[in-house]
């Protein structure tokens, strides 16, 4: 067995809602770190799971008309077969509801509470269901709103066991000064400490207003608060106490989670690790947020990313690779699949797929399938031998600091230094010119980088670079390479090309744009007109007067074809505006209908008439429709609009 080890773990999610790209993002990125440090020759522990238990799931199984164990039973497979498809190679799943979980997490109640880090007290407060946390006055929203989430808190008062969180404080800041590195990227470090530094409150650990967790042991009018408990988990899938697990992996544990998550993670969790005499987690992870195509995801709207259709229309390795390509692991993110399309064409077709075509096609056409190998090696190889040996270096240092963009942009610049050799040395021309021996080379180099980078990619696109390494006609499966071992020339020996499928066929951008039309016709989405204005404070609306009136007189203006000059009532005065309604209503649809116009604009001057107002008419984003804006009922004129 190696003796190195690598124990990593994804937030355990929770089971009142479908699986979205948020859970597969941090999910994919713990993949991908798993199979890189097995192709290293580290001992990988990667657990994932879910979360059942707390007053969401119960109150969601209770809107779904089902018991709150129904709900988990149900909701726990979409996430297990969304891992398969998305070829997630975890080597645990726990759901919180489990027997070996159950059994830990009342374990560690009670040794806390024997150690008198337990105790119990009253606690009234604010609370967000949605967020299961309590939130101080002083953070919370408009209108007794949560600060995360927007939605309405509720006053809660109840008897409440506390963890003593207080009294880790300085051990807990102590700890953060001597490991800059527990806490990642930096930004999220600095926030923590700071955070630490304001002042801890002991934590709520209790609820006696649900019945749906584990009880308190001896106390069951109280059941364990569901972040306690959820926390606990990462401990019982190394066996705590004790056992082979807790030895070999816990020392190496490092957390990916949400930025959203990490006070808990970084606050709560070291704190309960260090009453227990247990070292906090090597790194705690926070990545940032996906938005979709510029607004934050919400089921509401409808722009919910669904992780299973974008496998399943676009691969699940240009998902894979465009979710950790894109954005630096640490910060927000927008998600769009025009962006995605627009990768998968110029990053994948482009780039990768021509590499591995040109070459296979040369080697196929000049030497029979056959590696050659190298000959002697000129400038040009030797800097293309240094530079692959510096691409290894990087993607080592990028993947132990988790900046998943920035190996990828290091081994991509090699695939393009990997081109642009074909172009500088151009073996056709070699052919012609009976250059034999250089050709070799230059087919051998060309070889090696496609070795490289097929093992490279391999922890973010598995399928892809078994694909290639069987074109490559190597044994075997690029992750069961070992990288540390890869030496410039090994794979070569004797190797037979089977030049086959494309990889990445291109896709065609109008077709794409129509059927991407269709697809969001038939969801009901109408697509974002994208013309978002900033968002104003309300007295900027109010300061808008905007009235009812009546059109009462309409003609055209000279030499305006697009224009008409309209009279309108509006109760207490008449006046004239001018608008550009000419190509879309007939002054008979118009006269005598009632409309909205904004009062308060200044006077303009078009086409020689003063127009003194605006009416209010919408259209779709790039159509020539227009419809007016009416009162939907008979009000009296001058009404104002609020
Ligand atoms: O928080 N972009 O579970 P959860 C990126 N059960 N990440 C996102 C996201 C988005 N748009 N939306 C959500 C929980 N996430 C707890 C964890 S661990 C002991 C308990 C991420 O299902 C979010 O940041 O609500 C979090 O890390 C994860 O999805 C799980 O969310």
């Amino acid at each position: 067995m190696p003796s190195k080890h690598f124990y990593i773990t994804t937030p355990i999610y929770y089971v009142n809602d479908i699986p979205h790209i948020g859970h597969s993002y941090t999910t994919i990125a713990a993949d991908v770190i798993s199979r890189y440090k097995r192709m290293c020759g580290y001992d990988v522990f990667f657990c994932t799971g879910t979360d059942e238990h707390g007053q969401k799931i119960q109150r969601s199984a209770l809107e779904k008309g089902m018991t709150a164990i129904e709900l988990a039973d149900k909701t726990v497979e979409n996430f297990k077969s969304l891992w398969k498809v998305l070829n997630i190679s975890n080597d645990d799943f726990i759901r919180t509801t489990e027997q070996r979980h159950e059994i830990t997490v009342k374990q560690i109640f009670e040794r806390l509470m024997s150690q008198g880090d337990i105790y119990k007290g009253t606690y009234e407060g604010w609370y967000c269901v949605p967020c299961e946390t309590y939130v101080p006055e002083s953070s919370m929203g408009d209108g007794k709103t949560c600060p995360d989430c927007g939605r309405p808190l509720e006053k809660m008062t109840e008897e409440s066991y506390f963890l003593r969180i207080s009294k880790y404080e300085k051990d807990l800041l102590d700890y953060y000064e001597h490991n800059l590195k527990s806490i990642m990227p930096r930004t999220r470090y600095n926030e923590i400490v700071s955070f630490i530094r304001g002042g801890l409150r002991d934590q709520s650990i209790s609820r006696t207003s649900i019945k749906w967790g584990i009880p308190v042991p001896g106390d069951e009018e109280h059941v364990i608060y569901v972040w306690f408990d959820a926390l606990i988990n990462y401990l019982t899938v190394c066996g705590y106490p004790d056992g082979d697990f807790m030895n070999r992996y816990w020392p190496e544990a490092r957390h990916f989670v949400g930025k959203d998550i990490i006070r808990f993670h970084c606050v709560v969790w070291p704190i309960m690790l260090i009453a227990l005499g247990i070292n906090p987690p090597v790194t705690v992870f926070a990545h940032g947020w996906w938005t979709f195509e510029g607004e934050k995801m919400s089921k509401s709207k409808g722009n919910v990313v669904d992780p299973f259709e974008m496998a399943d229309l676009y691969g699940v390795d240009a998902f894979r690779y465009f979710l950790l390509r894109e954005v630096p692991f640490g910060l927000d993110g927008d998600f769009s699949e025009m962006a995605m399309v627009q990768r998968i064409n110029s990053d994948l077709a482009n780039d990768l797929g021509n590499l591995l075509n040109r070459t296979l096609q040369m080697i196929k056409g000049y030497r029979e399938n056959v590696v050659p190998s190298a000959t002697t090696l000129e400038d040009l190889d030797l800097e293309i031998k240094t530079t692959m040996e510096l691409t290894l270096k990087e993607v080592e240092t990028n993947m132990d600091s988790f900046a998943f963009d920035e190996v990828l942009k290091t081994i991509w610049s090699l695939i393009s230094r990997g081109n642009k050799y074909i172009d500088q040395t151009m073996p056709w021309k070699l052919g012609r010119e009976g250059n034999l021996e250089r050709l070799d080379t230059v087919l051998a180099v060309l070889y090696e980088i496609l070795s490289v980078s097929c093992l490279l990619i391999a922890p973010f696109m598995p399928e892809t670079a078994e694909k290639m390494w069987i074109q490559l006609g190597q044994e075997g499966k690029p992750l069961e390479q070992n990288l540390a071992e890869y030496k410039w020339g090994s794979q070569m020996k004797n190797a037979t090309v089977n030049k086959g499928n494309i990889l990445f066929p291109r896709i065609d951008m109008d077709k794409w744009k129509k059927e991407k039309e269709e697809r969001d016709m038939s969801k009901g989405i109408i697509t974002d007109p994208g013309d978002h204005e900033e968002e104003v404070e309300i007295d900027y609306f109010k300061n808008l007067e905007m009235r009812v009136a009546q059109i009462v007189s309409i003609e055209g203006i000279p030499k305006a074809n697009k224009l008409y000059k309209i009279g309108i009532d509006l109760g207490y005065e008449k006046r004239t505006i001018v608008s550009g309604l000419k190509e879309n209503f007939s002054e008979e649809e118009l006269l005598g209908k009632k409309i909205i116009v904004v009062c308060n604009l200044k006077p303009a001057k078009l086409r020689g008439v003063l127009s003194n107002g605006m009416l209010l008419a919408a259209s779709p984003k790039g159509k020539e429709e227009l419809a007016l804006l009416t009162p939907d009922r008979d009000i009296p004129l001058g009404s104002r609009v609020s």
